[in-house]
């Protein structure tokens, strides 16, 4: 690619990691400025960089700021994105003019995936993927998320599909565009606050030398596009199947009663939710990010030994 240079900085640390074929783990910064409080954002997503290099790999958290293409965070950017307030939520659509407004940044799972493979990071770990809305049918809310999972080679772990979303939905929309969806252990896709959801998943694994085995498959053989692996929250973390979901129910007929639209709504649902479940959403949010931490690290290292 052209001049990459001009906008794309690598941290030294995980360019040498990169070159040297080493395991790296991508991770994004919309779940630090628009999924999480301060200072909780900075202080969880501080402890899934540790929790990556516990498990021996080299984390990544990606980010524009002030127009730069980042990959890889220093401790006070990564405080700094957590604090500031005009941070704009970017995904695909957004990256031109982030750039060249020369402004800050969030990247969302889209955005996180064309950065980290701009850089060359096939592996990405996070919550929640954006998906198949609620009531689409008639909005239209599909997050540009699944489009990148289509087109672009990274895997990302997540916990499932949050039932702010039509997960039946998202699942049929992932099957046409040819992307897997695998449970890490589990026959069920879990629901992020639960490990349960009622839908099936694609195909099971249970180590992550299976995974890289299939990832490794598929881009050998030109199978563009990334995989959704979903990784259930810890049972000690799990959240009432019917508490969580009535707090969705409430959320999502909140934002449809304010019109709330476009970016917007993922943010309010969220925010809402986890106001609605006086703070205990936030605690099994943090949970879960850490578990995918875990098996993200685990999945490159994985990779890494293919190669
Ligand atoms: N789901 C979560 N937490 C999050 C997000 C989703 O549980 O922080 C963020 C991710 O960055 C995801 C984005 O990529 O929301 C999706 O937004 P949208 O639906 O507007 O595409
Ligand atoms: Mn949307």
């Amino acid at each position: 690619m052209m001049n990459l240079e001009k906008y794309l900085e690598v941290k030294p640390e995980v360019a040498e990691a990169i070159k040297a074929g080493k395991a790296v783990v991508a991770l994004e910064s919309t779940i630090i400025s628009h999924g999480m409080p301060y200072p909780k954002n900075v202080e969880t997503a501080l402890k899934v960089e540790q929790i990556i290099r516990d498990y021996g790999a080299v984390p990544a958290t990606i980010a524009i700021l002030g127009g730069k293409l980042k990959v890889g965070l220093s401790a006070d950017e990564i405080e700094y994105l957590g604090k500031a307030k005009e941070v704009v939520k970017t995904s695909r659509r957004d990256i031109p003019f982030i750039v060249a407004k020369k402004l800050d940044g969030a990247t969302t799972v889209a955005s996180t995936m064309i950065l980290a493979a701009l850089a060359g990071i096939k592996v990405f770990a996070t919550g929640g993927i954006g998906g198949v809305h609620r009531g689409a049918q008639e909005t239209f809310d599909i997050s540009a998320d699944l489009q990148e999972l289509a087109h672009t080679n990274v895997a990302v772990i997540c916990a499932g599909a949050k039932s702010i979303l039509d997960i039946g939905l998202t699942l049929e929309y992932l099957e046409t565009n040819g992307v897997p969806v695998v449970g890490y252990g589990t026959d069920e896709l879990p629901a992020f606050y639960t490990r349960r959801s009622g839908f099936g998943v694609d195909y099971r694994v249970d180590t992550p030398e299976e995974l890289a085995a299939a990832l490794k498959a598929k881009w050998d053989l030109g199978l563009e596009g990334g995989l959704v692996v979903a990784n259930p929250i810890p049972e000690a973390y799990e959240m009432d199947f019917d508490v969580i979901n009535e707090a969705i129910n409430v959320a999502v007929l909140e934002a449809e009663k304010q019109g709330i639209k476009g970016k917007e709504s993922t943010p309010f649902l969220l925010a809402r939710v986890k106001e609605l479940t006086g703070g205990d959403s936030l605690e099994s949010n943090i949970e879960l990010v850490y578990n995918n931490a875990k098996v993200g690290a685990q999945l490159a290292v994985a990779l890494a030994a293919l190669k």
